[in-house]
């Protein structure tokens, strides 16, 4: 949910860094898909990541990654909205302990962007619409989130892990 212009800024730092440190050959590529069941769907609430029990078939939208873990290095992520109504973003956040949920901003139902561990985004993609994002990732696990306000809480989200 940043800017266009940040984006912007912050995708042209990452390709920047990522061709003095590394040949573009050396990026694993990771496939990140969008969906949604359609906007005339009530979204589902309670899903959020560390809730227990929660049901993750109620969900009415999604975030998948293929593969789902990389290699600690840099990491390209392909992202698209597979949706046909709705804008949807992904956001890499590292989980410096796995076991707490993200901090959360409860009036914005949304995920606390800056507090969460931030790695870069894709922000705001409209329906069929794609974009990429190129960042260097240390191993750990991680967790790719949409962060229009209530799709986290939808269970827009998934677990991705970064491996020595
Ligand atoms: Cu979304």
């Amino acid at each position: 949910m940043k800017s266009v212009k940040q984006s912007l800024l912050a995708m042209g730092v990452g390709l920047a860094l990522a061709f003095v440190a590394l040949p573009a050959s050396a990026a694993t590529v990771v496939k990140v898909d969008l969906t949604d069941k359609g906007a005339g769907m009530e979204m589902a609430t309670g899903l959020i990541y560390t809730t227990p029990a929660l049901d993750r078939a109620k969900a009415t939208m999604g975030i998948t990654a293929t593969p789902a873990k990389a290699r600690a290095g840099i990491v390209s992520f392909e992202v698209t909205n597979n949706s046909k109504d709705t804008i949807h973003e992904m956001i890499v956040m590292y989980l410096a302990d796995p076991t707490k949920p993200l901090p959360y901003l409860d009036a914005e139902n949304r995920v606390d962007e800056d507090k969460a561990g931030d790695k870069g985004e894709v922000s705001e993609l409209d329906p069929g619409k794609s974009g990429t994002l190129t960042v260097a990732l240390k191993p750990g696990k991680y967790l790719l989130i949409c962060n229009v306000p209530g799709h986290f809480a939808d269970g827009m989200w998934t677990e991705f892990e970064v491996t020595k």
